[in-house]
């Protein structure tokens, strides 16, 4: 069986450790954000007019409001905060660079979220990503006179914007996100048990539900443009206290759980739970909350600046409550910082990816695998299938794969070979020949659209039974017919044990039909606590060995060495 491997592994490619703008995807540009009312679609940008008008018309009523005798005793009798014996004081060393690393932290992670999300411009309530049925797309609607994979169908974004902007580079951008991510929620964990030991959680947490009305108060007053005294030092106002609350112990961690809810690994594990709050309303909710955090962040830092800069500044960056300029000067320096590190991630990245994805690795790419210990368990029903199941992929070009397909497949043989006790060549016949299994399931594409499937054909398990991997066979490489993007034999890399998973198979049909050649004919793998990407379709062969180093540029399959993925991808 060597001669196999002799046949097929030159057939892969080295990638480059450089983003070579040549060979990736070309440029192509969406549209301004639009919304679906019904059957409408409207720009986004309108909300800019919109909110301006809605602002000033805004002040004027609250200026006529707070005249009202009635409103005037509301306001005296809540008069913007509550006065509660405290246990902290001021703003201690920690605080203030906790909230540093917060705010460099989040613009990163906001700049590869925006990234992600340009892999798939399309957000939706449903679970099956139907073209047409999105509520937000920045993208022109799918057309409908050809085939439009997933990847045509992403956008390219200014590289100041996005991280690092090119289209399709979502892998890159996930090891931004996730390692940031990573590190935001430690800085996060180790600000709440500081603020709980120290008492500077009473700033921030409500103790009375007098907080609503005194928010109502300064929202009047702000609005009227009759600022209140800034007593911030001793303590925030309802307003303040009340966003503050949101933005730390509703919004951030809705946007850890509803990140994590999108990985196949969890949300195959969350039972009917996640069959309703399914990928896409997690993934709807998660843009919201990151849009909930710009608008935050634009009226939290107006709020800084037209309240008092200075002495703001000496608040939250110098721990001191006095007239210098020490606040100013070190927020001068973290902001220089941010704009250095802002500057550089799109460059850094685009000439460096493979540090980019190694960092990645060594920071979060552990930690991800974990997850893999969950057994993916999640069924759906006949009446869950996607009326639209979106293709992705490059197609298989090759003379040999067009002559079997002609013939139905008839003349296909999979090839088992490697570190295996009993080598193996099955046809199409003789796989439909062993036990057959049928699952309905959804797929879960790193780009972010998913879709469920009734997916039929061998279990891998019994595969493994007749094979019999070798003690020291620990991955399994799927070889496939067709080239990836960039050329150069598409493949991908499976850790032994996600072959034994009792939803792992070799399916040959799909939504009971034989699988179409679009999606895999005549055999792609389902491997169901993984991302779509490590779905082969169209496969050639099957190869057990004990290290992937030496096969292709070694990072564990095609999209990991072409397009700096991980390996293991559960979430
Ligand atoms: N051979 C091969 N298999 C592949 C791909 C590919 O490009 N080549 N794309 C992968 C990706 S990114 C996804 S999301 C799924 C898509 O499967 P589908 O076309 O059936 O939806 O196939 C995976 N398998
Ligand atoms: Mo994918």
């Amino acid at each position: 069986m060597s001669e196999i491997r002799e046949l097929l592994v030159p057939r892969l490619t080295h990638a480059d450790d450089r983003v070579r703008l040549s060979k990736w995807l070309p440029p192509q540009w969406g549209v301004a954000p639009r919304i679906r009312i019904g059957a409408r679609w409207f720009n986004t940008l309108w909300l800019l007019p919109l909110g301006f008008a809605f602002l000033i018309i805004g002040v004027a009523v609250a200026q006529e409001v707070r005249q009202i005798p009635s409103v005037k005793s509301f306001m005296a009798r809540y008069p913007g905060y509550t006065v509660l014996p405290v246990h902290y004081s001021g703003f201690p060393l920690w605080l203030c660079c906790a909230h540093f690393f917060n705010l460099f932290l989040l613009f990163l992670i906001i700049r590869a979220g925006i990234q992600i999300l340009a892999d798939h411009p399309r957000l939706y309530w449903n679970k099956h990503c139907t073209p047409g049925t999105e509520w937000l797309r920045f993208q022109h609607p799918v057309p409908s006179d050809r085939i439009w994979t997933a990847k045509d169908d992403s956008v390219t974004l200014p590289g100041w914007l996005g991280i690092p902007g090119i289209r399709h580079s979502i892998g890159l951008a996930r090891w931004w996100h996730f390692s940031c991510d990573f590190l935001w929620v430690l800085n996060g964990a180790a600000f709440y048990v500081m603020l709980f030991l120290t008492g500077q959680w009473e700033r921030v947490v409500p103790r009375t539900w007098a907080v609503f009305p005194n928010s109502l108060t300064v929202a009047i007053r702000y609005l009227s443009l009759q600022f209140p005294a800034n007593d911030s030092w001793v303590r925030y106002d309802s307003l303040q206290l009340l966003s503050y609350f949101v933005t730390i112990f509703v919004a951030a961690p809705l946007a850890i759980v509803t990140g994590l809810m999108q990985g196949p690994a969890i949300a195959n594990r969350l039972g009917w739970f996640g069959r309703f709050f399914h990928r896409q309303a997690a993934r709807s909710v998660h843009f919201l909350v990151m849009c909930y955090f710009v608008l935050f962040i634009c009226v939290h830092v107006m709020m800084v600046f037209i309240t008092g800069l200075r002495g703001n500044l000496n608040h939250m960056f110098a721990g001191v409550d006095d007239s210098g300029n020490e606040g100013f000067i070190i927020f001068a320096v973290a902001m220089v910082i941010v704009a250095i590190v802002w500057a550089a991630a799109t460059p850094l990245t685009l000439n460096h990816p493979r540090a980019v994805q190694k960092a990645g690795r060594f920071l979060i790419g552990w930690l991800k695998g974990l997850s893999e210990w969950w057994d993916p368990n999640n069924q759906f029903t006949e009446r869950d299938i996607s009326p639209h199941f979106w293709p992705n992929g490059t197609m298989p070009a090759s003379e040999e794969f067009n002559a079997l397909a002609h013939n139905n497949f008839a003349g296909y043989v999979l090839r088992i070979y490697g570190l295996v006790a009993n080598p193996a060549s099955i046809s199409l016949a003789e796989l439909k020949a062993m036990p057959k299994q049928e699952q309905i399931t959804e797929h879960f594409c790193i780009q972010g659209w998913s879709g469920v499937a009734k997916w039929a054909g061998v279990p891998m398990r019994h595969i493994l039974g007749l094979v019999k991997p070798q003690p020291q066979a620990r991955y399994a490489v799927f070889y496939s017919f067709a080239e990836g993007a960039e050329g150069g034999r598409y493949y991908d890399v499976h850790r032994i044990e996600n072959m034994r998973h009792h939803l792992t198979i070799l399916a040959y049909e799909m939504n009971g039909k034989p699988v179409s050649v679009l999606h895999g004919a005549p055999l792609r793998l389902r491997c169901e606590n993984e991302l779509g990407f490590k779905q082969v379709k169209w496969i050639e062969a099957i190869e057990f060995v004990e290290d992937f180093a030496s096969i292709g540029s070694g990072q564990g399959g095609y999209n990991e060495d072409h397009e700096f993925y991980g390996y293991r991808m559960p979430i």
